[in-house]
């Protein structure tokens, strides 16, 4: 691909409405179904793929994401779960702080320890704020982040952290439930971001029908993350319905 991940991105976002992310967790869990899963994708006319996880529990985490650029039609981006799971295999990757939350480490430290082996690897950064989103439940990423989320009902500190975001140069914010939420970003939420914030923004954990990803687009989301839904079942068709959903243009 000659033009950058993140322009490919904006090209779609004004053609097709909305990019349609399928996210797959490099660890032990999905090794049987990578192929498979990957396979979904590339005729699930899904937009791209995000790879990375909150805890790898063995050694292999880098041999299943060659084994998903490999197989991907599709542009693959790393979104980190931390510096173990950088990886050459990558298209571009989200450079992302926890904005949202108030541990150094996950706000500056990781991105320093970073930031020389991406320079040297070459891989496309497209810096990203952070935001997670209390989903109703305890996620992975809130207890590995040792982080607090913000309130689901309080949408006017997304908007403050979202326009922190914006500000502070970031191309892209991500509105996080964490994945397998109970409950999505709300609605109304990603109206308020939406409407204040020039840049796109991306949203994700917990949507678990078409129906869902639909709405959070006609409210403004720019990008769309599932991916329980693939671990679950690794279905072009049910790709496609995603895909629809979220191609809300074209
Ligand atoms: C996690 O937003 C993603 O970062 C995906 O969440 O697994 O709940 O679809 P789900």
């Amino acid at each position: 691909m000659n033009k950058s991940v993140y322009q490919y991105l904006i090209d779609i976002i004004s053609s097709r409405g909305a990019v349609y992310a399928v996210l797959i967790d490099p660890d032990q869990k999905n090794d049987a179904n990578i192929e498979k899963q990957v396979e979904a994708v590339n005729s699930g006319d899904v937009d791209l793929i995000l790879v990375g996880g909150s805890l790898m529990m063995d050694s292999r985490c880098h041999d299943r994401t060659r084994r998903i650029k490999e197989n991907s039609k599709v542009p693959v981006v790393f979104f980190p779960g931390g510096l173990s799971q950088l990886s050459p295999h990558f298209d571009a990757m989200f450079f992302m702080s926890i904005l949202s939350g108030r541990n150094p480490h996950y706000l500056i430290g990781e991105q320093v320890v970073a930031a020389p082996i991406v320079h040297d690897m070459g891989i496309e950064t497209i810096p990203t704020g952070y935001l997670l989103v209390n989903g109703g439940i305890p996620t992975t990423v809130q207890f590995m982040s040792n982080t607090t989320a913000i309130p689901a009902n309080r949408p006017n500190i997304a908007v403050a952290h979202a326009l922190a975001a914006q500000y502070l140069g970031m191309k892209l914010v991500y509105l996080e439930a964490g994945s397998g939420a109970q409950n999505p970003i709300p609605v109304e939420m990603v109206k308020m971001v939406t409407s204040c914030l020039e840049i796109p923004v991306i949203v994700g954990g917990g949507l678990r029908s078409p129906e869902a990803a639909n709405q959070r687009v006609l409210a403004g989301a720019s990008i769309i993350v599932t991916g329980t839904i693939i671990e679950e079942n690794a279905d072009a068709g049910i790709m496609k319905d995603f895909a629809s959903a979220v191609h809300i243009k074209g």
